[in-house]
């Protein structure tokens, strides 16, 4: 087993997709290991995606994560972590693939429905940056 982070973006959270993002969830054979409603500041964004802080991207990235509540979230499941990414679709709603998160509730390549871990190290760097071990159990 393994585990992965998610978010559900301010955009599906405003839009109220969350409930059917996590029937998707649920569907696709993942437990749902921890949840929680956030409201982001700046400064917590951008510490999340500091990966990302030389892009030309970040300033608006951390705007719009910053921009009103999210879901934060601990999947588990079987290669969890490639498994929600192809769950997800590509970055950019406008190319991924029919069925996925991000084609159904994309609104824009920034404003895109979903987060997902990229590879073992992020998701533990992810995971450990919303949740305690405590809230895992
Ligand atoms: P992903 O979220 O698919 O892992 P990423 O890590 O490359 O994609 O980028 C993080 C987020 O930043 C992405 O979900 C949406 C936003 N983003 C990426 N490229 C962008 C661009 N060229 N313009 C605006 N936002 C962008
Ligand atoms: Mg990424």
């Amino acid at each position: 087993m393994e585990r992965t982070f998610g978010i559900i973006k301010p955009n599906a959270f405003a839009d109220g997709n969350s409930g059917k993002i996590i029937s998707r969830i649920y569907e696709e054979g993942f437990k749902i290991v921890g949840l929680k409603k956030l409201y982001l500041s700046k400064v917590e964004a951008e510490g999340f995606y500091y990966v990302h802080k030389d892009r030309p991207f970040f300033d608006e990235l951390t705007e719009f994560m910053s921009s009103g509540p999210c879901v934060v979230m601990v999947l588990e499941a079987e290669n969890a972590i490639q498994k929600w990414r192809d769950l997800m679709g590509a970055t950019n709603p406008a190319e991924a693939a029919e069925g996925t998160l991000r084609k159904e509730f994309g609104a824009s390549l920034g404003e895109n429905a979903t987060h997902g871990s990229d590879a073992p190290e992020t998701a533990a760097f992810e995971i450990g940056y919303f949740f305690s071990g405590l809230e895992l159990l």
